[in-house]
């Protein structure tokens, strides 16, 4: 016999799912709009969108991108670094992010992923126009906290996503690398559903963990990802910390933003003072609400 419990349950589960159908409509008929109008890539930025097409992630090094603002990248970085605090605040405590007093100082790291290169890999990746999200700067404490963002997960936000992660120490095995496992294998992991975050035996039981891939590297690492088409974590570092910065960016449209990412890490004060030399496009993928979407308010979630 069905309760109302039970078709309150199944409305939600209908009224989701229409909803997710209308978005991802709405979304491919803007990727189709948009399809003529990508701007042009050179053959190394093509080579990054086609792994992030088939695999979900591309590995390379800052020095491999030389892109022009990379000293100033690690100059305002290296600053910040010098003054991140040595230990957990609490005891649970896993990450530290840097504050945007600290990004604000520095702003040539949130300018860093608004560069015209990274904007034209992560619209033609996105196949619509950019939002930008800034930067996340962090330290990962080897605290034995095997939790959140430690466990394998994808990020629910929007139909596509790419976060690029940038590794400011050397990372191997033992301080934090971030994993993802290849999109060719989404098909084997297809009952990974209904929650969140999975534990390492969870996943275990569908793919062999030989197949899942751990981004070890020098400082200077790269990793170019997409966070919602690969199930992705930050390795528990067990050794030491793990320092790296993570720069985010989606459609203008997306899916839902969690409450604590809406208006965050940044505020719209705050991103004025970010963005007063920058162009026109910088300007519309940092004020992405603003433009050609008056209507539009993100649907937020809670954790
Ligand atoms: O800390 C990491 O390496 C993973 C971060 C993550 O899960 C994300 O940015 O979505």
């Amino acid at each position: 016999m069905l309760n109302s419990n039970m078709i309150d349950r199944g409305l939600r589960k209908v009224a989701r799912e229409s909803s997710l159908l209308q978005s991802s409509l709405s979304y491919h008929w803007r990727v189709f709009q948009k399809s003529k109008k990508l701007p042009p890539l050179s053959a190394t930025n093509q080579c990054i969108v086609d792994a992030l097409r088939k695999e979900g992630a591309f590995i390379t090094s800052l020095e491999a991108l030389s892109l022009p603002l990379t000293e100033k990248l690690l100059e305002g970085a290296k600053l910040i670094l010098a003054n991140n605090p040595k230990a957990p605040a609490f005891e649970t405590q896993y990450v530290y992010h840097v504050d945007s007093a600290k990004i604000i100082e520095n702003s040539e790291i949130f300018l860093w992923g608004l560069q015209d290169r990274l904007l034209d890999i992560a619209e033609n990746y996105l196949g619509v126009p950019v939002a930008y999200r800034g930067p996340l700067f962090q330290k990962d404490f080897a605290n034995e906290q095997q939790v959140l963002t430690r466990l394998w997960h994808k990020d629910p936000e929007d139909h596509r996503l790419l976060k690029i992660a940038v590794y400011l120490n050397d990372v191997n095995a033992e301080n934090g690398p971030f994993e993802y496992i290849p999109k060719h294998f989404n098909s084997k992991l297809s009952s990974l559903k209904g929650k969140l975050l999975f534990s390492d035996a969870e996943v275990a039981k569908h793919l062999d963990p030989s197949n899942w891939v751990s981004c070890t590297g020098v400082a200077g690492t790269v990793v170019f990802f997409d966070s919602h088409h690969v199930f992705h974590r930050g390795k528990m570092p067990v050794k030491s910390h793990r320092d790296a910065i993570f720069f985010n960016y989606h459609s203008r449209k997306p899916i839902k933003v969690f409450s604590d990412h809406w208006n965050a890490p940044f505020s719209p004060e705050e991103l004025l003072v970010l963005s007063k030399a920058i162009s026109p496009r910088q300007k519309e993928c940092v004020f992405w609400w603003e433009k050609g979407a008056k209507s539009f308010q993100p649907k937020l979630m809670a954790r």
